[in-house]
């Protein structure tokens, strides 16, 4: 062995008695979901419950009104999962929404 290589502290990539270890771990991590669900009230109109869910979370007439309907008869439903900044953001939406217009809906986000 040379006497440079020796005294190198750091091992030496291009000595062939230094074993490489192959990294094997993905570099990418799926991120957590949150699932966005509105709740049922007595008070808040269907037709806002309908327009919440075409303004916020982009579903057409069709799926929205099968949304509020499934709300109104079981309790709670789901608009949409996103990740948390997103789902958070939705949620902020809908209350201040909901709020500017008076109406109790409650909208709220679990994790996935
Ligand atoms: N239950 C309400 C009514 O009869 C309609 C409604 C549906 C309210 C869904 C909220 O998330 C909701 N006017």
């Amino acid at each position: 062995m040379a006497d440079d290589d020796r005294k190198r502290k750091t091992p030496n990539p291009g000595d062939p008695s230094v074993a490489v270890i192959t990294k094997t771990k993905p570099q990418t991590k799926r991120p957590n979901m949150y699932r966005v669900l509105i709740l049922n009230d007595d008070y808040t109109p269907m037709e806002f419950v309908t327009h919440v869910l075409e303004r916020f979370f982009s579903k057409d007439h069709e799926a929205a009104t099968r949304i509020m309907l499934h709300v109104h008869h079981h309790g709670i439903g789901e608009c949409g999962i996103y990740t948390y900044e997103v789902a958070e953001t939705k949620v902020t939406q809908v209350m201040d929404f909901a709020r500017k217009h008076q109406h109790p809906l409650q909208c709220v986000m679990e994790k996935k």
